[in-house]
């Protein structure tokens, strides 16, 4: 990659860390370095702004904000940066992640948040998502989300082939 192009992916929580350990998953087979930190909007608001204003002189340039319940960690993060911030609403709530959901998308004009859906798939997503911007610039990024979709669309082909589906005679 030219020059340094990383995520840093922002958890309300420990207990959040393996739904967005997909987004890890995602990042580590695209060949994009990334950062993983636990701060609260909430219950470490100082944190989260050292993270976020740090973030580019540590090659930062997309930001994963994921939580439960009240996401403003998102926004929070999106108040501290002009660099692109992707949330994900985690699930888990007594509201089943639609609390975290509205509180990541219905941001204010003025400062956004790119949403993605709830847990895994969100998680998942915002990988792909920031390797998607990181693509407009570095080539080698561009190449591998090439190849991730031509792959996901022939597992999606060779699970649809009858082929598959025919026991094997003896
Ligand atoms: C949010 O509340 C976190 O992002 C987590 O999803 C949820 C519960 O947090 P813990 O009680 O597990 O720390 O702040």
């Amino acid at each position: 990659m030219s020059g340094p192009a990383k995520v840093a992916i922002l958890i309300g929580s420990e207990s959040d860390r393996p739904v967005l350990e997909e987004a890890v998953r995602v990042l580590d087979r695209l060949g994009i370095p990334h950062e993983m930190e636990q701060a609260s909007a909430h219950r470490s608001p100082d944190r989260v702004r050292e993270i976020v204003r740090g973030g580019p002189a540590r090659g930062v340039h997309v930001f994963i904000a994921a939580a439960g319940m009240a996401n403003h960690l998102a926004g929070a993060v999106a108040a501290h940066t002009t660099r692109p911030v992707i949330g994900v609403p985690l699930g888990g709530s007594p509201l089943g992640g639609v609390d975290a959901l509205l509180s990541t998308v219905q941001m204010p004009a003025g400062v956004p948040v790119a949403t993605v859906a709830i847990g895994t798939a969100g998680a998942t997503n915002a990988g792909l998502l920031a390797a998607a911007i990181l693509a407009n610039k570095h080539p080698q990024v561009d190449q591998a989300l090439k190849a991730y979709r031509q792959n996901q669309t022939h597992e999606v082909m060779k699970a649809g082939d009858p082929r598959r589906t025919t026991t094997p005679a003896g």
